[in-house]
């Protein structure tokens, strides 16, 4: 066929190292941006046959997120915004490894294997980051996608969640909203306003953009706020590099502010990351001590503000929250035994969260570190939509559906969404009238510690019980609940890390101490019982 041809010849312009081994991984691929230019024209070619396959609209998004400026990397969005369905990552990292001779016969194998109809026309939505390399990796798969004969559409510079939501617009026909940034703006302001139109005025909220594209997006956005909100915008890219001592994923690790961020006491500060799909809040309370509020207080945030308008509305719809082994023990806790709601636990990574939480009329889910949304079922849609309507039910109730579908409105469903996430936690504590220091005293953390212990061969660590529990290697769990008795409200876990070379280690306690000897002495069982190199790991006091 004459595309094949076409392919063969235009891949030579974009050559793979020889030997160059990648994996599509949770987060697609990702690594040093000068490995990257065949890989992006190959998830071009891949987008397109995905496309050719759901018979819609397929995302391309270039980014490597959080990780530093030199970096890049690439996901493929599904029709739905949805994450990549798991096959095609087999396909994704099998496309990745062909050598350029063996490439037209991967793509062969992938579109019989699929019986890929090849004469229908494909569709491929493409954005990128603010990386410097990312408008060159950028036009790499714009040219993979004309190659095999595909259309493509460029949306430039966008937040990753902002191009998970044109795809689905676009596969929606416009129910989704309209299919444009623009249209992203005036659906989650629109909502926005409603939500707080009878709340009292606000401080202004300081917002750390990473230096990145969650920046200018912020920018662009905040006068469609008309005045409802006031940002205070710090790394906006103007100056510093992205995701250099600042970003949401800084804050988490370093428990510390970004540089740059002028912190005045109890003022609420947040911090995207360099993709703007995760988002954290934080503040410095009277003493100066610095105060995180990472994704479990957000997810209990924003559960407790759903279930009182459901139960307001009378509206009788499960609500659950899911998490993985990182949420803090405090918040299960205050989740199960004070707002009476279910929580479940499940692997690391969105799409095991995403997966899980779509199980509940109203699934709230939330990696501690900041990346999470709310889905809400068909049925629950539904039914909040035909009381918002109901002429006949109670004004109480009918005012509370009313809210519900502003929620909706403002929650980007397809994924995490720093923005989104942003506006809705400024309209819960705005109609809720709390402060920050409020909210952060919804409950108060175990103390905890997380660290990395490096071993010859992390697969060597295999996990059971949503990563809460090891099978092998034989010994390390006995070890681990022998160290969760010393101390009290103790729990701790290992697993290795899908993103690094590393295994991480998790402890909380009922002290700062204790939680820092736990994750101390389960990193040493770690070392001793798993092939640990390099240096022992050294107490951290
Ligand atoms: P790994 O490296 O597998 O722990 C990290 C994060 C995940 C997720 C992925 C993808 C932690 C402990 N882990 O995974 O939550 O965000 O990166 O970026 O934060
Ligand atoms: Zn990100």
């Amino acid at each position: 066929m004459a595309q094949f041809e076409a392919t063969y010849q235009k891949s030579a312009q974009y050559p793979k190292p020889a030997g160059l081994v990648l994996q599509y991984g949770t987060a697609g691929f990702r690594t040093n941006a000068k490995q990257l230019p065949h890989v992006m024209f190959r998830m071009g070619l891949l987008a397109v046959l995905r496309s050719l396959r759901t018979r819609a609209t397929i995302g391309v998004m270039v980014t490597a997120s959080h990780n530093p400026e030199e970096d890049n990397g690439v996901k493929l969005i599904d029709p739905m915004g949805e994450m990549l369905e798991l096959a095609w990552e087999g396909y994704a990292t099998q496309l990745a490894n062909a050598e350029q001779d063996g490439l037209v016969t991967a793509l062969r194998d992938i579109i019989e294997r699929e019986a890929i109809n090849m004469d229908h026309s494909a569709s491929v939505f493409v954005g990128r980051d603010t990386r410097p390399s990312s408008q060159s990796l950028s036009q790499a798969v714009q040219d993979g996608v004309s190659a095999l004969g595909g259309h493509c559409q460029d949306f430039g510079l966008v937040i990753t969640p902002q191009l998970h939501y044109l795809v689905c617009c676009q596969n929606t026909q416009g129910r989704y909203g309209d299919i444009s940034v623009e249209g992203y703006y005036k659906k989650l302001s629109e909502a926005f306003i409603k939500i707080t139109k009878n709340a009292p005025p606000r401080q202004p909220l300081r917002v750390d953009g990473a230096n990145g594209i969650g920046a200018l997006q912020l920018k662009a956005l905040e006068p469609y706020l008309q005045g409802q909100l006031t940002v205070l915008l710090t790394n906006d890219g103007s100056t510093g590099k992205l995701n250099h001592l600042c970003g949401a994923d800084y804050v988490k690790v370093q428990q510390g502010a970004p540089q740059g961020m002028e912190m005045g006491l109890g003022e609420r500060c947040c911090s995207f990351d360099g993709d703007g799909d995760r988002i954290v809040y934080y503040y410095n309370d009277d003493k100066g001590r610095f105060h995180l509020l990472d994704g479990d207080k957000i997810a209990t945030l924003i559960s407790t503000f759903i279930k009182e308008l459901l139960t307001k509305a009378g509206l009788d719809l499960q609500l659950g929250v899911v998490q993985t082994a990182y949420a803090n023990g405090s918040s299960t806790h205050y989740l199960q035994d004070n707002m009476k709601v279910i929580v479940r636990c499940v692997k690391t990574g969105v799409k095991h969260l995403h997966h899980v939480a779509l199980e509940f009329n109203v699934g709230v889910y939330f990696e501690a570190n900041g990346h999470g949304t709310v889905l809400f079922s068909k049925a629950a849609e539904e039914k909040i939509h035909q009381l918002a309507k109901d002429a006949s039910a109670a004004e109480e109730r009918r005012s509370a559906a009313a809210q519900l579908e502003s929620t909706i409105n403002l929650i980007n469903q397809t994924v995490g969404d720093a923005i989104s996430d942003m506006l809705l936690i400024e309209a819960v504590l705005a109609v809720k009238g709390l402060t920050v220091q409020q909210w952060d005293a919804i409950y108060t953390e175990l103390p905890n510690r997380q660290l990395k212990v490096k071993v010859a061969d992390r697969r060597v660590i295999n996990t059971t019980d949503a990563e809460r529990k090891t099978t092998s290697p034989a010994g390390l769990q006995e070890a681990i609940d022998e160290l969760n008795r010393k101390y009290r409200l103790a729990r701790s876990f290992v697993r290795p890390s899908g993103t690094e070379d590393v295994v991480r280690v998790y402890a909380e306690a009922e002290t700062r101490e204790t939680a820092d000897a736990l994750a101390h002495e389960v990193s040493l069982a770690v070392y001793r019982l798993a092939g640990g190199v390099g240096e022992e790991p050294k107490p951290l006091n």
